[in-house]
């Protein structure tokens, strides 16, 4: 790395250090190109994105299609806002909807708007089509969930870290155990006035959790039997991530409210979306919910083509074969390797628990190697690493991949 590379790297760590606020703690590394699995740094050093913006680039980096999609469009009509329609926004409609199983959808723009747009749709759907007295409605969350950063929404956060300071707090929330139907069905059973049940299919911020086997089908079978509204949030485990399209698939289950985010753009354009039948999407009328830019030519014409590249290059079936092939590699390893303890995951989205303390800086210090080596990955909590790269992988760069993960963890001394 020379002296100007260096100050390259240096220049930008201390721009956003001096004028960003530093609400993230990045890895040291400056990137500055992206294509398919791959990552440079400003030093022209190539890497594997092992992170994929956390789960936004399964189609990988700057897909031509999705570009060619994004260039197209740019160049006709960006935004007209709701006020007016446009010639995009139906076409979206029945093309998202039909994809994916729905009678309509609620274009957003971040995972965050899109849960807080679920939230509200559910309450609303409570009180005027269940009779639920007003402001009386609950919404049953998990313990150690995570579902984006806005006020409301961290008000059912149980992690410090993302809560507190930051109230007075939204009400009207019931954590449960998360994977215990146990635990949901008492809550059903101990509490009236229940609209809905939020719920990741699989936990991904706090450690990649991978739900017991039924517990998905069992929790929106128990919805079913108490009238309340199964919410799935596929912001990150959604769009082929898991190794179908929806993680809920993997138990045939279709959520009376999908929530979907990050790669529906494949990483291009903030877009998410709520889906829903007519009987609940019909709750909201004119003026009641929107966005400036829900919606907007842009994001419809660049989340077609992105949904097109999942089909075309059947990105489901490769998680789901290059999962197995990841997972299977690496529990082979970590029988020899008193590092790790363990490996889990679903498809392409998995990860490595260190075995150490989760305040020791173990798995960061780990991740700094795996830089090092050529490949990039952060931890999540603690003693974590998630591994998360693009959907477009193939069995020779996982290969390659597990290689530089094995020996780095091989090689690594605290
Ligand atoms: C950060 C985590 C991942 C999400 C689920 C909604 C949202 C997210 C299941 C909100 C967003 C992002 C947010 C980003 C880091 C990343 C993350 F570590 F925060 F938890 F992926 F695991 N539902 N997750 O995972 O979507 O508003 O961000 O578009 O805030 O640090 P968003």
């Amino acid at each position: 790395m020379s002296v100007n590379d260096r100050t390259l790297s240096q220049q930008a760590i201390d721009l956003e250090d001096k004028y960003g606020a530093h609400n993230y703690h990045p890895l040291p590394v400056v990137l500055n190109r992206g294509e398919g699995v791959y990552v440079w740094d400003v030093d022209g050093q190539q890497y594997y994105d092992f992170l994929s913006a956390y789960s936004a680039v399964n189609q990988g980096h700057c897909h031509p299609k999705i570009i060619g999609a994004l260039q197209a469009q740019a160049a006709e009509l960006t935004l007209t806002s709701r006020a007016f329609y446009n010639d995009q926004l139906g076409q979206y409609e029945q093309y998202l909807t039909q994809y994916f199983g729905f009678d309509k959808v609620l274009p957003m723009n971040t995972g965050a708007e899109a849960v807080e747009t679920a939230l509200k749709l559910c309450r609303k759907y409570a009180y005027e089509q269940k009779g639920i007295p007003e402001d009386q409605a609950k919404i049953i969350v998990c313990n150690n969930n995570f579902h984006g950063r806005t006020t409301t929404i961290i008000s059912f956060s149980n992690d410090e870290e993302a809560r507190k300071n930051f109230g007075p707090y939204t009400g009207g929330f019931i954590k449960i155990e998360y994977d215990s139907l146990t635990a949901l069905e008492t809550a059903l059973k101990n509490h009236e006035h229940i609209a809905g049940f939020l719920v990741e299919p699989i936990q991904g911020e706090a450690g990649v959790h991978v739900p017991s086997e039924g517990y998905l089908s069992g929790a929106k079978a128990l919805c079913e039997q108490y009238g309340v509204l199964f919410i799935a949030d596929e912001v990150q485990t959604g769009v082929a991530r898991t190794g179908e399209l929806l993680a809920v698939h993997h138990e045939q289950v279709q959520p009376d409210i999908l929530i979907l985010g990050k790669a529906l753009s494949g990483g291009v354009y903030p877009v998410s979306a709520v889906l829903a039948a007519d009987t609940i999407m019909k709750v909201i009328r004119p003026g009641q919910h929107g966005s400036t830019f829900g919606g907007n030519p842009l994001a419809c014409a660049v989340a077609m083509a992105a949904l097109d590249v999942v089909k075309e290059e059947k990105l489901a079936e490769n998680a789901a074969a290059l999962g197995e092939l990841f997972r299977s590699e690496l529990s082979t390893f970590i029988d020899t390797c008193d590092l790790v303890r363990e490996v889990r995951g679903k498809g392409l989205l998995n990860a490595i628990v260190i075995n150490d303390t989760p305040t020791s800086n173990t798995a960061w210090e780990i991740c700094l190697r795996l830089r090092d080596n050529g490949l990039l990955a952060k931890p999540t909590h603690g003693n974590i690493i998630r591994f998360a790269p693009p959907l477009v992988m193939n069995k020779t760069q996982l290969l390659d991949c597990v290689s530089i993960i094995t020996k780095t963890l091989s090689d690594y001394r605290a």
